[in-house]
Formats: structure tokens, C-alpha cells, sequence
């Protein structure tokens, strides 16, 4: 299954070659892009903050549509307001039709009119396209209106690439508990099963040793196992990992080894991550650049 922008969506100005970074499928001598369609989280962990973060770690030129403001802390989120969806719709142009992209990530789309927004853009497209099917935070404050999850299980997810839910996520979409790693293959079926060409369970909220995920596309089950860190500052990671399995899909990856990169990419931010303020410290997406 293909999906992603249309064609065109992939065009955008060349650099030139001296300033060109890695190949990407995009071409030799072109700085690689990736596009994120998602939410500014104040606090500076999660959202487009993680996202760019992200990107900028791979080497990506980062680019972003705001699809809402988040008032938060290490506590929680207290409240947020919507971009208009067709502001959304309005930023994903500017920027596609000018500097092109080479992967499409989505995080917080927070209502249906953007999700169906993002639909429109997406259909018919090659570009790969990471959904990550944000429905509420790590305090459990919801980050999606409750009439917008049929949206984004029935129009979006057919359209991606990769979906990245973890178990909340997973139990929202389908209805089936995660409760250890045994039942990730029957999520993963069941999240497949709703239409994208593959589907990466994330296990990371599982209390057990190691941290299990699951990736899968209708024929081959990858299990993908590292150890748990043990901490609670991990704010972003869900953000992190998919935000650097679409890096890596940008620069070329194959899906199960952009996700393998993805897995490395997190733990290291997971490592990393530190206390800020009184709650739930963030993940490091920087770790790469300590010295
Ligand atoms: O981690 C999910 C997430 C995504 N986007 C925004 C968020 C959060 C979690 O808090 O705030 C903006």
C-alpha cells in the first residue's frame, strides 16, 4: 500500500549541492525535509517542540503546521485552544507547495475538522506518511475531541505509512486491551486491520523489564525489544520515536529499519531525559549533541 502528498507535494527548491546533506529519496544534494502537522506543547517536551527537535537530530530540515496551543507544565495540560483547521490547511500549502517534503508526521490534531483538514492534503499521495494517533497526554488530559476519534480511525490512519499508537491509543481504536507484551501481536493485528500499510504498537507503558514494541504489515510480525529505563521523565517520548521513524523514512529507510533507528533514537532520548519543574521531566531529543 502507498500513500502520502501527491506528487507534486514533493517538489520545493533544490539547494545546491554544497549545501546539500545526505541523499535522500528526494535527490542527491537536496537538504531532507520532514513536515509535522501537530501541537506546540509550552512546556517544550512533547508536540511540534519534539518534533523539531527530532528532525533537527537527523539532519532534517524541520518544517511545521500548528494545529493547536497547548497550555502546560511538567504537571499537565490546562486547557488548549484550536488553530482554525483551515489555518492548518492554509500552513501545510504554504510550505509544501514552496519547499516540499519528504515525509508527513502527524502528532496532536486535537479535532475533525483538521483531521479531515490533513485528509485532503494526504490522499492520493507518495510521500510517506507517520501517523501518530495522539488522543490524550501522559496526565491523561485529553488532547483530541471525543467526536474526532471515528475521524481519525476512518479517514486518516487508511492513509498512513506507519501508525505508532501505544496501548491507550490502542484500546481507544479497536477496543483491545494490552495488558503485557504477549497481547502486542493481537493489537497490532487489530490496529492494521483499520487500513495503514503498517502499524508499530508501542509497549513502553507496560510494566515489565523491557520495553516490547511490535511492527507489523498484514505478513511480517518485527519485534523490537530494548531495555527498560527507569524513570519517569520520558514527557515526548511517544512524540520522539515517531517523529524519528519519519526522519528516517525522509533519509531513506526502510520501514522496519527506520523503526529499529527510531527504537535506538528514543532510548538514548529516554537516557537522557531530565527533571524540570515539579511533574513529569522531558526526554532529551538532543542527547546526540552532549558532549
Ligand atoms: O505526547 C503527546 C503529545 C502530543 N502533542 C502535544 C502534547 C502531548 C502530550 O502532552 O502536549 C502538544
Amino acid at each position: 500500500m502507498t500513500s502520502g502528498l501527491a506528487d507534486e507535494w514533493s517538489g520545493g527548491t533544490d539547494r545546491p549541492a554544497d549545501g546539500g546533506k545526505a541523499a535522500s529519496p528526494a535527490g542527491a544534494g537536496r537538504m531532507p525535509r520532514a513536515l509535522t502537522v501537530a501541537g506546540s506543547d509550552s512546556g517544550g517536551g512533547a508536540g511540534i517542540q519534539a518534533d523539531l527537535k527530532t528532525f533537527t537530530a537527523h539532519g532534517l530540515h524541520g518544517m511545521s503546521a500548528l494545529t493547536a496551543v497547548t497550555v502546560q507544565n511538567s504537571l499537565g495540560v490546562s486547557r488548549f485552544i484550536e488553530v482554525p483547521p483551515d489555518a492548518v490547511g492554509d500552513q501545510i500549502d504554504a510550505v509544501v507547495s514552496d519547499m516540499g517534503t519528504d515525509v508527513v508526521k502527524t502528532g496532536m490534531l486535537a479535532g475533525a475538522g483538521t483531521i479531515r483538514v490533513v485528509v485532503d492534503r494526504v490522499r492520493g499521495g507518495r510521500t510517506p506518511v507517520v501517523v501518530d494517533p495522539v488522543a490524550a497526554s501522559q496526565h491523561g488530559d485529553p488532547l483530541l475531541a471525543d467526536d474526532a476519534l471515528s475521524a481519525l480511525r476512518d479517514e486518516l490512519l487508511p492513509l498512513a505509512t506507519v501508525a505508532t499508537p501505544n496501548v491507550g491509543e490502542v484500546r481507544l481504536l479497536t477496543g483491545v486491551e494490552v495488558r503485557t507484551s504477549d497481547d502486542l501481536e493481537h493489537a497490532a493485528r487489530a490496529v492494521h486491520a483499520l487500513g495503514s500499510a503498517w502499524v508499530l504498537v508501542k509497549g513502553g507503558h507496560l510494566d515489565e523489564d523491557d520495553a516490547v514494541d511490535v511492527l507489523y504489515d498484514g505478513a511480517t510480525m518485527v519485534e523490537l525489544r530494548s531495555r527498560r529505563i527507569g524513570t519517569v521523565h520520558t514527557h515526548g517520548s511517544g512524540d520522539t520515536l515517531a517523529s524519528a521513524l519519519a526522519a528516517r523514512l525522509a533519509l531513506g529507510d526502510d520501514v522496519v529499519t527506520a523503526a529499529r533507528g527510531a527504537k535506538a533514537f528514543v532510548a538514548g532520548a529516554i537516557e537522557g531525559g531530565y527533571a524540570l519543574g515539579a511533574g513529569l521531566g522531558p526526554v532529551d531529543g538532543a542527547w546526540r549533541s552532549r558532549s
